[in-house]
């Protein structure tokens, strides 16, 4: 009934018998086997089965069956024999070194400026700030507009920015429009007080520097109440740097304009002026300016739905990465986002 299959068995255990290398069991598998092309000659052998009577159909089909189990489990065999064989072949040549350590997966590790970020946060943290996030892509109602700029304000040249192609909208210059957001929101439904901080990224067209990027974070900060002061804003800011750069640190507050607060200052940390970099990066002065602050103006606190019979507040808007460039001793900004991995493998 099925000599062919009983020749087909033993011609290929025969020929496996021949298969020494992974090359050779490779081609004997597709021969026997069949590839993804062609047919194999054992499918082919059991094709037969259409020209025998209904009577001899089962045995055939079973004898077919016992025949590709046999072969399947001497190839499997034949496969693990061999593969062992070349691994020995391959380590007496000397070919694998089992002594060699395995390749290094590299670890992951945060950026200076995500690290800063979640200093000055936790800081905040403990001064009772919680975080608020606004969108980067700003109106320029939003940005300029109801933080007291309206358009041909001369203070807009010192916030130049990136345009989308939609009238209107643009790239923030600072994180101070989410100053108009929170208020608005926390005034909705009767004006509440407010101690956030909104951490996030800014966007400048301007000349980058070794201490000024186009692109960079900021924090913002906003506290609104009853009874708000300008002492409570320099003592929030005192106690910040005390935190941030520890005890001994010195800063210092300069008067300063920003349409947005009244009275406005800036806030410097001291840097040192010990070598030519420092004298470029703090202009000659010794000073790091890492702030811009001061008191909610009025007209911004009416565009935010508060009363500045009633209320009044402090805001500031801070540079993560001046102060990392401070803590971490980095001379040049513009490390920060060239991706160079020399650079954020120290970190
Ligand atoms: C502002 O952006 C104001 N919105 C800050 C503010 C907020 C004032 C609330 C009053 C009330 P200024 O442009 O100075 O101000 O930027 C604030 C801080 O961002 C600076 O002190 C500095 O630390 C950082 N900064 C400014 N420009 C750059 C730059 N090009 N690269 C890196 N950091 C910068």
């Amino acid at each position: 009934m099925a000599p062919s299959l009983d020749a087909l068995e033993h011609e290929a255990l025969a020929a496996l018998a021949q298969a020494d290398t992974s090359a050779a069991l490779q081609a004997w598998h597709g021969k026997y086997f069949g590839t993804k092309r062609a047919k194999g000659e054992l499918e082919r052998a059991m094709s037969a089965i259409a020209s025998l009577s209904p009577a001899e159909r089962p045995a055939f089909g079973r004898r077919a069956n016992e025949v590709k189990q046999a072969l399947a489990a001497a190839f499997e065999a034949k496969q693990a024999a061999v593969k062992e064989a070349e691994l020995e072949a391959a380590m007496k040549a000397g070919a694998l070194d089992v002594t060699l350590p395995g390749a290094t997966i590299p670890r992951g590790r945060l950026h200076p400026s995500t690290l800063t970020l979640r200093r000055i946060i936790a800081i905040f943290a403990r001064m009772g700030f919680e975080v608020y996030r606004s969108p980067e892509v700003e109106t320029d109602e939003m940005n300029f507009g109801l933080l007291n700029m309206p358009p041909e304000h001369p203070a807009r040249d010192m916030w130049d920015t990136f345009y989308t192609t939609q009238p209107g909208v643009l790239l923030r210059t600072h994180t101070s429009p989410g100053q108009i957001r929170v208020m608005r929101e926390r005034s909705a439904n009767g004006a509440q007080p407010i101690r956030v901080i909104l951490p996030g990224m800014v966007y400048r067209y301007e000349q980058v520097t070794a201490r000024s990027e186009m692109q960079f974070n900021q924090v913002e900060g906003l506290a609104i109440g009853r009874t708000i002061t300008f002492a409570d804003l320099k003592g929030v800011m005192a106690e910040f740097a005390r935190h941030m750069f520890g005890s001994d640190t010195r800063i210092r507050f300069r008067c300063s304009y920003f349409p947005f607060t009244e009275p406005s200052v800036e806030v410097d940390v001291y840097w040192g002026l010990a070598t030519e970099r420092d004298r470029m990066i703090t202009k000659g002065t010794g000073w790091l300016e890492i702030a811009g602050a001061g008191m909610v103006h009025p007209t911004v606190l009416r565009n935010g739905g508060y009363d500045p019979a009633e209320w009044s507040g402090f805001a500031f808007g801070m540079g993560p990465e001046r102060q990392a460039m401070r803590l971490l001793g980095i001379s040049d900004i513009r490390y920060f986002w060239q991706n160079d991995l020399r650079f954020l493998e120290q970190f």
